[in-house]
């Protein structure tokens, strides 16, 4: 399989442990391979369970020790996509899942991807995208699946990655969370700055209108 595309914009930080599973909301169109990928990451018997998702699926995934994801994998069908705001909403990061082998359907993933992340509800959350079915000799390369994606015209306030997947062989599922959990620990301590330097500013200008009055 190809290397992974690397198109965040910042260096990552070094991990901080956190106590809860990371929240992850997984979107996509139908048949992507969403529930492919969270059930490989669960079961051996993984391609008996899998089924269309008639609305979401959710289950706790551990790539690796230190890891764990609470995993929401939400029904890529056309009437559930208006719902994919309201479960994206407060997660800690979104999946999007694309089929890499599917030329015809790209222009309405990428339709779709936009939708989510211009929406005012999803707060710069991270973004990592599988380009699933890696396998398929007739698989568009990582490069080429970026491109078609526009991904590089996403909003700047959300740090995203993609990397190319195959949830039949299993490659690439854990690299792909694995640098996720980077990606939430570097939007949180963003979060976490921007907050105590505006408290600073605040202090500042609070002091600095109380020596006017003196
Ligand atoms: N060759 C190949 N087939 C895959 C891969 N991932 C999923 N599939 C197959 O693609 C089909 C759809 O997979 P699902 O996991 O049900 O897709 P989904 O995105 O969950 O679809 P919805 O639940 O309808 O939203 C199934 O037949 C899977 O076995 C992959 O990486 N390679
Ligand atoms: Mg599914």
């Amino acid at each position: 399989m190809g290397n992974s595309v690397v198109v965040s914009v910042r260096r990552f930080r070094p991990r901080i442990k956190f106590r809860r599973p990371f929240h992850v909301v997984m979107l996509g169109l139908d048949r992507s391979g969403k529930t492919a990928i969270l059930y490989r990451s669960k079961w051996k018997d993984w391609k008996e369970r899998i089924v269309p998702t008639p609305v979401f699926n959710v289950e706790t995934v551990r790539p690796s020790k230190d890891l764990r994801f609470k995993i929401w994998d939400v029904s890529g069908k056309e009437h559930i996509r208006p719902l994919w705001k309201a479960y994206a909403r407060q997660t800690d990061a979104i999946i999007f899942v694309v089929d890499s082998a599917n030329e015809d359907r790209i222009e309405e993933a990428k339709e779709e991807l936009f939708n989510l992340v211009n929406s005012a509800q999803i707060n710069g959350a991270p973004i990592l995208i599988f380009a699933n079915k890696q396998d398929l000799p007739n698989a568009s390369a990582p490069m080429e699946i970026t491109r078609k994606l526009s991904l590089h015209n996403l909003n700047s306030r959300h740090l995203w990655y993609l990397q190319p997947t195959s949830a039949v062989c299993g490659d690439g599922i854990a690299e792909g969370l694995r640098v996720l959990s980077d990606m939430i620990t570097q939007w949180k301590a963003d979060i976490k700055n921007l907050k105590s330097g505006r408290r600073k500013r605040k202090a500042v200008s609070r002091s600095n209108s109380v020596n006017n009055i003196l």
